[in-house]
């Protein structure tokens, strides 16, 4: 059965946070995976490294890592420096995850985010720059045995890829086993017009996936499709992760952010809603 794990961020106001503390309250909790901000581990010094890698060896909970790269390490950038930086960041993430012996991340890595595409500009040459600039990650990434997984997001916070069928397109382009592709049903409900042909038509490029509502509520809560997406992942046989990103509070840096500007969490217990969450998932797995 597929691992089932959370973001940090469902209980923080900051991108920035000792994760340790959530690898505990994870494990408690049931999930298998706690998933953190790859920005934040990629930048800690090894003494931190080994105890967030010691917390989750001991409680038996696997890292997973995401992180919507900053304009600054834009890897599709029109600007020579900034590719640059964004690319040597990169293969620091991968030799970050080969030191914590974990080896899945995701998210906006293939650009910046948000990010809108120039008045005047053409879509195409931002794709030419990121599929080189990946190209030249994924040796390292290779060689750290670990995968990177290009998320795609909707249109308000991306342009570059809004659709599964875009991913695969770049994935294949990029050429490497190491690439693959994040869906997010948060996402997928935006912008596919059909989220079963989108998760099976990605088939065995599907390297991770988020789970959320429509409006970012835990599953369970709204009106997601769920019986045709667990049914989609059942058919291509996906045998990867599967973590939620809920995100609920406003305010602090997340909830600007995510455009969070009310209290979806009104009248609940965060963790007590995870556990419900979690079991949700589990149900609909089994069937
Ligand atoms: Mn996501």
């Amino acid at each position: 059965m597929n691992k089932i794990g959370i973001y940090y961020a469902y209980w923080t106001h900051d991108w920035d946070a000792d994760f340790v503390p959530y690898v505990a309250k994870v494990k408690r909790l049931g999930f298998d995976i706690l998933e953190v901000n790859s920005g934040t581990v990629t930048r800690m010094p090894n003494r931190e490294r080994d105890r967030l890698r010691r917390a989750a060896e001991k409680a038996g909970i696997e890292l997973t890592y995401c992180i919507g790269l900053p304009h600054r390490y834009d890897i599709a950038s029109p600007d020579a420096a900034v590719r640059r930086n964004g690319i040597a960041f990169l293969k620091r993430s991968a030799e970050m995850l080969r030191y914590m012996g974990h080896r899945q991340l995701g998210g906006i890595i293939y650009s910046s985010w948000p990010g809108k595409l120039p008045f005047g500009e053409e879509k195409r040459l931002y794709l030419d720059r990121s599929v080189r600039s990946m190209r030249e990650v994924m040796k390292v990434a290779e060689d750290c045995g670990v995968f990177f997984n290009v998320e795609v997001v909707n249109r308000f916070e991306q342009f570059l890829l809004n659709t599964a069928a875009e991913a695969v397109t770049y994935v294949r382009r990029v050429g490497s086993p190491h690439c693959r592709v994040l869906l997010d049903t948060f996402h997928l409900n935006i912008e596919e017009d059909s989220i079963r042909d989108a998760i099976v038509a990605t088939g065995a490029w599907l390297g991770h996936f988020h789970v959320g509502e429509t409006n970012r509520r835990p599953p369970g809560r709204g009106r997601m499709p769920w019986d045709e997406i667990f049914g989609a992942l059942r058919r291509i046989g996906y045998t990867g992760a599967i973590t939620m990103e809920p995100f609920l509070m406003p305010g602090g840096e997340v909830g600007r952010d995510i455009s969070v500007y009310r209290n979806l969490g009104e009248g609940l217990d965060l963790d007590r809603e995870a556990g419900r969450a979690l079991k949700f998932v589990r149900r609909k797995l089994a069937r």
